[in-house]
Parts: structure tokens; C-alpha cells; sequence
């Protein structure tokens, strides 16, 4: 039986990731940080079926001991500071955690064993202000956010861990994925969250900022798989992973409030110059050739699945709220 740690497993992907490896008859162990309030909630329904082992980013002692309580087969790095706008107001949080905390895990897998296999969440937001569409492995990056910054120091810190040592570290290059998971502040589960109060009447508007900017999206749950396929190849290599489509914020909100039988979504939706980016990313599409070739890779669930999938599951959860 192959054992897997995962960093970050109370977040969004490490659920899905979590999920997945179950499946393929892993063991797994996720490291989680201490906090005054439990935060399982994605992962509640598998906690029993998996193990949790107590470490943070920040602390290299815990991630060393973590390694030589579990011995690992391997190790997906999917904890960071991940939301952008906060990366501007905690930027040098967002380096220790986003930036150096790989360090601190590649460090770890190097002094306890270098044969651990590591997979490090990259972010299609190292593109940031494009130079070229759609992105691919070869695209230089132009970060656009401390945040983004700190990403692309993770990224080269595994491509030379690997170049260096000889470790077999994988960069996934991800672009944006979404689910009925993802944190409230991201813009799509607050347009789905929110849509779906205002179907139900407890919300009356729909606070956003620049509705403008596009974004490559797909589902959580299919990119997890990707994230397995780079550790299960002979060679470690980094990958784009994308759909290859991508649709503005503001199609993203009249496809959501379509999916709540709302058609005139105008009369909801507040534009909030205070929600603007100091630099915003654009645009962003990716080419995911090399992870559909190498891989054998493809997305799944579309972008109308996508939208219509998040409305319904927030539809659901908000009428038992209101029943309550
Ligand atoms: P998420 O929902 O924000 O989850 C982040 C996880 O990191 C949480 O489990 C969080 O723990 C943990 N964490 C934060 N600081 C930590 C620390 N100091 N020590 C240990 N754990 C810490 O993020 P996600 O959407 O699942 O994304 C997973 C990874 O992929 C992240 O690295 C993100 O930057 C990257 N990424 C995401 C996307 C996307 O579209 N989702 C795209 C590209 C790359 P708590 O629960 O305790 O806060
Ligand atoms: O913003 C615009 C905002 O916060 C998307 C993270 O997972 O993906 C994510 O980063 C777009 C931006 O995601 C609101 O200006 C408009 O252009 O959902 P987001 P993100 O910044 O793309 C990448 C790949 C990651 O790696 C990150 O970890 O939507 N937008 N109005 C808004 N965004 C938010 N959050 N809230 C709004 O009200």
C-alpha cells in the first residue's frame, strides 16, 4: 500500500486529492495546522479513513517530523496563503508560506529521504501579465501579485531541488479550478453563494469588482487526478493544466444566475471600485497539449457544468438554511 502525505488537505484540492487517492488504495495522511476552531469541514466524510498529522509551512522542525512519523511514498505541497487580494495586505506572510514553505518541504524530503516523490502546486498566475495565449510550460512569467511572486520562487526551488538532487519533484502549472468547495471569498463560490441567497430572498446585491477579466476554469475534482498522473510517469517533469477555454467574470454571472432561473442579473449586480486589484490578471488560457499527450489527461466537466454544478449545490444548502 502506497502512502501519501498532502499538505494544505483541509483545503479545497487536498478534499478532492484526498478523495482520489482513497481510491487507489493509498494510504493517507494529511498535515493540518493547529487552530483554536476545527476547520475539517471539507474533509469530514473521509476523516476516518485517513490520518492527520500535526505541522505548518512555517515551522521546518514539523515538517521533518511529520515525514519520519508517516514515511511517505509521496508528498503533494497544495498548502499556501492562496488567496490573491490578501497576498497584497500579508505579503510577507505570503512569501514565508506560499514561497519558502516549499523550501522548508523540499528541505525536509531531502534530509529525511530524497526517494520521496514531490509534487508542488503550481498556479497559472505566475502568467500574470500575459506575453503570450494561450500559456504553456515554455511561457515566461510576469507575476502580478506577492502572491504570484512567491509562487514562481516555489516553482524554480522544485525544478532545481530536482535538477540538483536528483529528487523526483513535479511543478503543476494550474490553472484556476473550482467546486461547490472552494472558499467563499474566491469570485465564484461568492457569485454561486450569493446568486443563490438572492434566488431564495435573503440577499438583495451582488458586490463585485472587475467583471472584465478572463479566466481559464475548470473542476477541482478533475485537476486532482492530473496532480497523480505526474507522480505515477518515469521521468519528473512540470506540467500546464488547463481546458483550454476561457470565459470573463461577468459570463461566469449570467450563467449563474441563469442556472437560479434569473435572467436579469444587471439588476443585482454592484460594481465595487474597492474590490479592484492594485495589478490584475487580465487574461489568462492555458495549453495543456503536453498533459493530454504525456498524461493522457482531459478535463471532464465543462464550463456550464461547472457554473450549474456550484448554483445547485449553494441552492440546496441555502434552502436547508432557511428551513432551519
Ligand atoms: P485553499 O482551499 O486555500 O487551501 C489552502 C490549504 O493550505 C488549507 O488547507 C490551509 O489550511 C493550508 N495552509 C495555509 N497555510 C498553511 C501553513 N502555514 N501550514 C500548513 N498549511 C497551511 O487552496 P486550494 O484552492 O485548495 O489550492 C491548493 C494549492 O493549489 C494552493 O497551493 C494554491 O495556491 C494552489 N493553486 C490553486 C489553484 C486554484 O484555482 N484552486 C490554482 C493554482 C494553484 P487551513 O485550512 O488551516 O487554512
Ligand atoms: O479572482 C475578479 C478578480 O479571487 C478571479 C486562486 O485559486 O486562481 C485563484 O486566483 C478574478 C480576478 O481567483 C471579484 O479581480 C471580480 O480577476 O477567484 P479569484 P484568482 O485571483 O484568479 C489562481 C490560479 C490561484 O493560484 C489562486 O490561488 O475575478 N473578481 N470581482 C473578483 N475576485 C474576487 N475574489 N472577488 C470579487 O468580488
Amino acid at each position: 500500500m502506497k502512502k501519501a502525505l498532502i499538505t494544505g488537505v483541509t483545503g479545497q484540492d487536498g478534499s478532492y486529492l484526498a478523495e482520489f487517492l482513497l481510491t487507489k488504495g493509498y494510504e493517507v495522511f494529511g498535515l493540518t495546522r493547529r487552530t483554536s476552531t476545527v476547520n475539517n469541514e471539507r474533509i469530514k466524510h473521509i476523516q476516518e479513513k485517513i490520518t492527520l498529522v500535526q505541522g505548518d509551512l512555517i515551522d521546518q522542525n514539523s515538517l521533518g517530523s511529520a515525514l519520519v512519523e508517516v514515511r511517505p511514498d509521496e508528498v503533494y505541497n497544495l498548502a499556501a496563503q492562496s488567496f490573491v487580494p490578501t497576498s497584497w495586505n500579508q505579503p510577507v506572510l505570503t512569501g514565508e508560506v506560499t514561497g519558502l514553505g516549499v523550501v522548508r518541504m523540499l528541505e525536509a524530503v531531502r534530509m529525511v529521504d530524497p526517494k520521496i516523490k514531490f509534487y508542488q502546486a503550481s498556479s497559472s498566475e505566475m502568467f500574470g501579465k500575459v506575453v503570450e495565449s494561450p500559456q504553456t510550460e515554455k511561457t515566461r512569467f510576469y507575476p502580478r501579485s506577492p502572491y504570484g511572486v512567491a509562487k514562481v520562487y516555489g516553482h524554480y526551488i522544485t525544478v532545481n531541488y530536482r535538477e540538483s538532487y536528483n529528487i523526483f519533484a513535479c511543478s503543476g502549472i494550474l490553472f484556476n479550478h473550482e467546486s461547490p468547495r472552494r472558499g467563499l471569498e474566491f469570485v465564484t463560490k461568492k457569485i454561486t453563494n450569493t446568486v443563490a441567497k438572492i434566488a431564495l430572498g435573503s440577499q438583495k446585491k451582488l458586490l463585485l469588482g472587475n467583471l472584465e477579466s478572463k479566466r481559464d476554469w475548470g473542476f477541482a475534482g478533475d485537476y486532482v487526478e492530473a496532480m497523480w498522473l505526474m507522480l505515477q510517469q518515469d521521468k519528473a517533469d512540470d506540467y500546464v493544466v488547463a481546458t483550454g477555454e476561457n470565459h470573463s467574470v461577468q459570463e461566469f454571472v449570467e450563467l449563474a444566475f441563469q442556472s437560479a432561473g434569473i435572467s436579469d442579473w444587471k439588476k443585482y449586480v454592484v460594481v465595487d471600485k474597492k474590490l479592484y486589484r492594485p495589478a490584475e490578471v487580465d487574461f489568462l488560457v492555458g495549453d495543456a497539449s503536453k498533459a493530454r499527450n504525456k498524461l493522457k489527461w482531459a478535463p471532464k466537466v465543462s464550463f456550464p457544468e461547472l457554473v450549474k454544478m456550484m448554483v445547485e449545490v449553494d441552492l440546496k444548502k441555502e434552502s436547508e438554511r432557511n428551513k432551519e
